[in-house]
C-alpha cells in the first residue's frame, strides 16, 4: 500500500513529507524532483511568495546512492519566508478561505492558525511525493501532463492537439497553455484583474497515458479509480470541481454520442476511436489515456477585499489582505499532475504489489502477457 502524509505551516520552517509503500531498486534523481518544484512556482500571475523562495528538496530517509531501500522516504522543503513567529494576527476572515470555518473548528483566537495550514504552500509537499512517483511511473512508461484550458473565462482550443503536441506547446509558455492566441487573452485578463485588486480562476486538464487496462476495481466504492482520482484532485487547495472525460457534457448528450464504441485489431488489442468516458469505466481503467479537467476557483485572498465580519468585535470590517496570487490555474495543474501520479502509482502497486522494482515489472509484464492472448 501506498500511503504519504505532508506536515508544515506556510511560514514555519519548512515542509516535510514522507511517502511509505514506494518498492526498492528505483532510481531516483533529485533533479526531477527539483523541477518539479521549480514548475510549481512559476506561472503568469503568481504572487511575490515565488519570487522569495527557491523551492528545493532534501530527502532524509528512505534513499541509498539515490535508489530507494523500500523504507518509507522522508522530504523536506525549507521555507526562506519562515517568519511565523512574528507576523500579524488575522480578524478579518477571508470569504472562500477556510479562515471562519476553520476558526471555530478549533477554536483560534487568531486566524492565523487556521491559514498557515491551510494555505496553498502545502502543495509544494505533494509535489515532491509526486515527483517521486512520476518516477515510479516512468518504468511502466506512463506519462502525466497538465495544462490549462480555461483562465478567466478565456477558452484555449486544444481538443485537436495530441499529447506530445500539448506538452510542447504548453510547456513553452509562462501560463501552460497550448494555445497561444488564448495566452495572449488570458494574461490580459491577468494583468487587469491585479490592477483592479481582484483574482482569477480556471480550469486545468490533466492527461495520463500509457495506463494499462484493469487499475481501480467495480467490485467496492473504495476501490474504484475514478472515485480516487476525483478525491485527489479535490483535495487540491482552490479546486472546486473535477470531472472524468466528458464529464458534465455526458449528462446532455444521447447515449449514442457518449459511449466509445470497441474496436479490435490483432496488433493493437481492443481499443477505442473517441474517450468520451476518459480512461475509465466502471471504475477500472480501460487502457486509453486518463483524461480529468479540474476547475480552480479564483485565489481568495483579494486586495480589493469583500466584507467580512471580525471574529473579535463582530463588527462588520474588509476581509484580512495576504501577499497572495492574483491567478494559480497554472500551478494547480503542477500539483494535479502529483497528486494524479499519487493516485495511480497507489493503484499500480495494488494491483501488481512488489517489494522491489524488480518484482513489480515482472507482475506487471505478466499481466501484459496474459492481457495479449485474452
Ligand atoms: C503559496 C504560498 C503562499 C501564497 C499562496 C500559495 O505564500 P504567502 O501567503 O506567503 O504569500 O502565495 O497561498 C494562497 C494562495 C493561499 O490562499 O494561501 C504557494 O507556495 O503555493
Amino acid at each position: 500500500m501506498l500511503r504519504y502524509l505532508t506536515a508544515g505551516e506556510s511560514h514555519g520552517a519548512s515542509l516535510v513529507a514522507v511517502l511509505e509503500g514506494m518498492p526498492a531498486g528505483l532510481k531516483i534523481a533529485k533533479e526531477r524532483i527539483d523541477r518539479e518544484l521549480k514548475r510549481r512556482m512559476q506561472g503568469y500571475g503568481r504572487g511575490d511568495r515565488m519570487r522569495i523562495e527557491s523551492d528545493k528538496a532534501t530527502i532524509l530517509s528512505g534513499l541509498r546512492k539515490d535508489e530507494t531501500i523500500g523504507s518509507p522516504i522522508t522530504l523536506i522543503i525549507e521555507n526562506r519566508d519562515s517568519s511565523i513567529a512574528n507576523l500579524q494576527q488575522v480578524l478579518g476572515p477571508r470569504p472562500g478561505h477556510a479562515d471562519l470555518a476553520g476558526g471555530q473548528k478549533y477554536d483560534r483566537a487568531d486566524l492565523r492558525d487556521i491559514l498557515e495550514r491551510s494555505s496553498a504552500r502545502e502543495t509544494a509537499a505533494r509535489v515532491g511525493v509526486g515527483a517521486i512517483c512520476k518516477t515510479f511511473l516512468s518504468e511502466f512508461d506512463i506519462d502525466i501532463l497538465s495544462h490549462v484550458v480555461v483562465l478567466g473565462g478565456i477558452e484555449a482550443h486544444t481538443r485537436n492537439l495530441t499529447f506530445s503536441q500539448i506538452r510542447k506547446d504548453a510547456s513553452g509558455s509562462d501560463l501552460n497553455c497550448a494555445d497561444k492566441a488564448a495566452a495572449k487573452l488570458m494574461r490580459a485578463g491577468i494583468d487587469k484583474a491585479r490592477k483592479s485588486g481582484d483574482t482569477l480562476g480556471g480550469i486545468f486538464e490533466i492527461i495520463a497515458t500509457g495506463l494499462p487496462p484493469g487499475l481501480g476495481s467495480h467490485v467496492q466504492h473504495d476501490r474504484k479509480l475514478d472515485a480516487g482520482l476525483a478525491a485527489a484532485l479535490m483535495s487540491i487547495q482552490s479546486a472546486k470541481g473535477v470531472e472524468i472525460g466528458a464529464g458534465f457534457k455526458a449528462a446532455i448528450r444521447h447515449g449514442s454520442r457518449v459511449h466509445d464504441e470497441i474496436f479490435y485489431l490483432k496488433s493493437k488489442g481492443f481499443f477505442r476511436k473517441t474517450n468520451n468516458a476518459g480512461g475509465i469505466e466502471g471504475g477500472i481503467s480501460n487502457g486509453e489515456p486518463i483524461t480529468i479537467r479540474v476547475a480552480v476557483k479564483p485565489i481568495s485572498t483579494l486586495r480589493n477585499p469583500l466584507k467580512s465580519v471580525n471574529i473579535k468585535t463582530k463588527q462588520t470590517q474588509k476581509a484580512s489582505v495576504e501577499r497572495s496570487d492574483v491567478c494559480v490555474v497554472p500551478a494547480a495543474g503542477v500539483v494535479g499532475e502529483a497528486v494524479t501520479a499519487i493516485e495511480l502509482a497507489g493503484a499500480m502497486l495494488e494491483k501488481f504489489g512488489g517489494d522491489s522494482i524488480k518484482e513489480t515489472l515482472r507482475n506487471y509484464n505478466g499481466y501484459l502477457k496474459q492481457l495479449k492472448s485474452y
